[in-house]
């Protein structure tokens, strides 16, 4: 047994990390620099994994390492608020102005779970619609998976969740707009919110079909719910103002996290001034956290946001597409939205997880391993997005396509 997997439950500190799907034993990294990483041995990768989506600049970019330490040598957190939270609030409405009030935590998880909170508050409501193969992190209310079928009562799909509490939470087929109005018809006045990735990326990279979101924004305006958009991968990344700018679909909270920390541990919510009110202290939706809004963090945040220009975004998407044009793999086939990129080991791109569900996952993981023995290090799973960021220049790209060779 390894060191780490004596400490560690599987030897890592999250569950992909393990390489289960893939097999073989992740490469240990210790340092990362731009698109490229190197292991203990020296041998160095470009990386696709990027953190798992927050590093959009590549890794130890300059602007972020340089506000970290002028952050850090300032000492804190002071437990009251910096100005550096407020400038990265202020950095974050702007760009995405349906964030009329946020509220900083330190991951995804959290801000999805405070989200669903404010929406039952809000609402009086208790049901949850959430979406198959849709992921917002390990909150109980979250970690369920249809148990067959598009529409059902969930079963919990991790061990430890209470049977009352996964019933509160109903799983929808993601661009299937049919399924959510049957949820939202069998139960009428009950549906809090509807939590959706409006680019799903934990299915492998699934774009949302014409009219998906805009319909969900009827159908929950109709039915009295909330419509939540969890936008912790496509936030910054899909568009300067993210998934809800680049469909034109405005939802009444958002989840936000990676990108806005600058690649340090970080989440958000916030929408609506009259929902996000409701959050303690000025009204009764409690939800606290000891390093939340952390001045270092948040001033990693501020020198990313900072850094995207249009510029980076158009030079972020053209290398993206050189390299979804040069991924030509025979019984594969290639889903893109910006920087989020997936090969599925399938004829066509999917549109849902079902489909998602059949591609070859073994070749998958052939491919994944004569893609790291040629120096590409991709996530190892056929249902993680791949990240390209703005270090993946044109060489890198060249060289990777050299490697699909
Ligand atoms: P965290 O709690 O891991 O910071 O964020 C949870 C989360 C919420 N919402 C979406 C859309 C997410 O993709 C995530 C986390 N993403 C995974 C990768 N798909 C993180 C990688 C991991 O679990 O190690």
């Amino acid at each position: 047994m390894t060191v780490a997997a004596d400490l560690f439950p599987g030897g890592v500190n999250s569950p992909v990390r393990a390489y289960r799907a893939v097999g073989g034993e992740p490469p240990v990294l210790v340092r990362g620099e731009g698109a490229v990483v190197w292991d203990e041995a020296g041998r160095r990768y470009i990386d696709y994994v990027g953190a798992f989506g927050p590093l959009l600049l590549g890794h130890a970019n300059r602007g972020v390492v340089e506000a970290i330490h002028s952050a850090a040598e300032a000492g804190g957190s002071f437990g009251v608020t910096g100005p550096g939270e407020v400038r990265l609030a202020q950095l974050i409405r702007k760009r995405m102005p349906s964030i009329e009030r946020i509220r900083f935590v330190n991951s995804g998880t959290e801000a999805a779970m405070s989200a669903l909170r404010v929406a039952r508050a809000a609402t009086g409501r208790d049901l949850i619609v959430k979406f198959d193969g849709g992921y917002h992190g390990h909150a109980d209310s979250l970690l369920v998976e249809a148990g067959s079928g598009v529409a059902t009562l969930s079963i919990p799909g991790s061990a430890g969740v209470a049977r009352a509490v996964a019933a509160q939470t109903v799983v929808a087929a993601y661009n299937d707009l049919d399924s959510v109005e049957a949820l939202l018809e069998s139960h009428p006045g009950h549906v809090a919110a509807v939590i959706v990735e409006p680019v799903a990326a934990n299915m492998g990279v699934v774009a949302p079909a014409t009219g998906f979101l805009k319909g969900l924004r009827e159908l929950t305006e109709r039915a009295g719910a909330l419509l939540i958009f969890d936008e912790v991968i496509t936030g910054f990344r899909v568009a300067p103002g993210g998934a809800q700018a680049l469909y034109g679909v405005r939802p009444d909270l958002t989840v936000l996290g990676k990108i806005i920390g600058g690649g340090l541990p970080v989440g958000a919510y916030g929408g609506r001034a009259d929902l996000m009110d409701l959050v303690a202290p000025s009204g009764p939706v409690y939800q606290a956290g000891t390093l939340s809004g952390h001045p270092v963090v948040m001033a990693a945040g501020e020198a990313a946001l900072a850094q995207l220009t249009p510029e980076v975004y158009a030079g972020i998407e053209a290398q993206a597409a050189r390299l979804e044009a040069g991924l030509q793999v025979r019984g594969a086939s290639v889903a893109r939205v910006g920087s989020l990129l997936t090969l599925f080991f399938r004829e066509r791109p999917p549109r849902n997880f079902a489909e998602a569900r059949g591609s070859d996952v073994k070749a998958f993981a052939q491919f994944f391993h004569s893609m790291l023995e040629a120096g590409v290090l991709l996530p190892p799973s056929q249902f993680e997005a791949w990240f390209v960021s703005a270090a993946h220049d044109a060489p890198v790209i060249d060289v990777t396509l050299e490697a699909l060779a």
